[in-house]
């Protein structure tokens, strides 16, 4: 059990694609649902200081921020499917993509769905409406680059995708609720959806996140883990 990786996360938020990755690898893993009251205290600083999800403890090794709990998944199970080999074009292209999802598509969303956090009373629609433009240019640009295979890869699913889908499911639907994203002129984003919501891993991950785990199929989820 204690060896177990414990992945912590917040049920709507970005964590979601490192939760795909531990039921894409089939491994024993447990989750901790945090609240602003974990994210603050000594005990979650130790695991990531910036008190963000997500945060992996695996054994001795503490990990956060998600490109880079990824990448830790991808070298320790280096024979899984989720991550192609080191050196390959396609591992370059996964640096692509990730670096991509972290430093320009997950930026983007939080500009439009919390203005007031960048900008004073009174400037927030103009730069809601600044920040919908901007956001509607990238989801054009991963539109046009989703391979022929549906995913970011064409030889099909990889830590990309789980960790996209994470991030553009907040298109759909968003723990504020009032700011969703018309997906009509981005057919290969709606397919993406299609593909990875028919996926078992995908479907499991969501009901780790409801804590609905009773309901899981062929994973090996390990329960939730209690903050001492
Ligand atoms: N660059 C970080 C961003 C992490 C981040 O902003 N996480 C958000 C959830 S999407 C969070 O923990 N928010 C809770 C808080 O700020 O208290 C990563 O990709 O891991």
């Amino acid at each position: 059990m204690k060896d177990q990786p414990i992945l912590f996360i917040i049920p709507g938020a970005c964590s979601l694609g490192s939760q795909i990755t531990l039921e894409w690898l089939k491994i024993p893993y447990q989750v901790g649902i945090t609240t602003p009251e974990i994210r603050q205290s000594e005990q979650f600083r130790k695991i990531n200081p910036a008190g963000k999800v997500g945060a992996l403890k695996d054994g001795d090794v503490v990990v956060g921020e998600n490109l880079a709990i990824l990448l830790y998944l991808a070298d320790k199970y280096s024979q899984s499917s989720v991550c192609p080999l080191p050196s390959s074009n396609d591992r370059a292209l996964i640096y692509q993509w990730l670096s991509y999802l972290s430093s320009t598509l997950h930026p983007a969303f939080q500009h439009f769905n919390y203005p007031n956090r960048f900008v004073e009373d009174g400037y927030a629609d103009k730069f809601r409406e600044l920040a919908e433009a901007r956001l509607l240019g990238i989801l054009q640009y991963l539109n046009n680059n989703l391979s022929e295979s549906g995913f970011f890869l064409p030889t099909g699913p990889t830590i990309v995708d789980g960790q996209a889908y994470g991030l553009l499911r907040w298109c759909k639907k968003h723990s504020r609720g009032e700011n969703l994203v018309d997906l009509t002129a981005f057919p290969k984003i709606r397919n993406f959806f299609a593909l990875m919501e028919r996926d078992l891993a995908v479907q499991n991950a969501l009901l780790i996140e409801q804590e609905q785990s009773q309901m899981l199929k062929d994973s090996l989820f390990a329960g939730y883990f209690e903050f001492g």
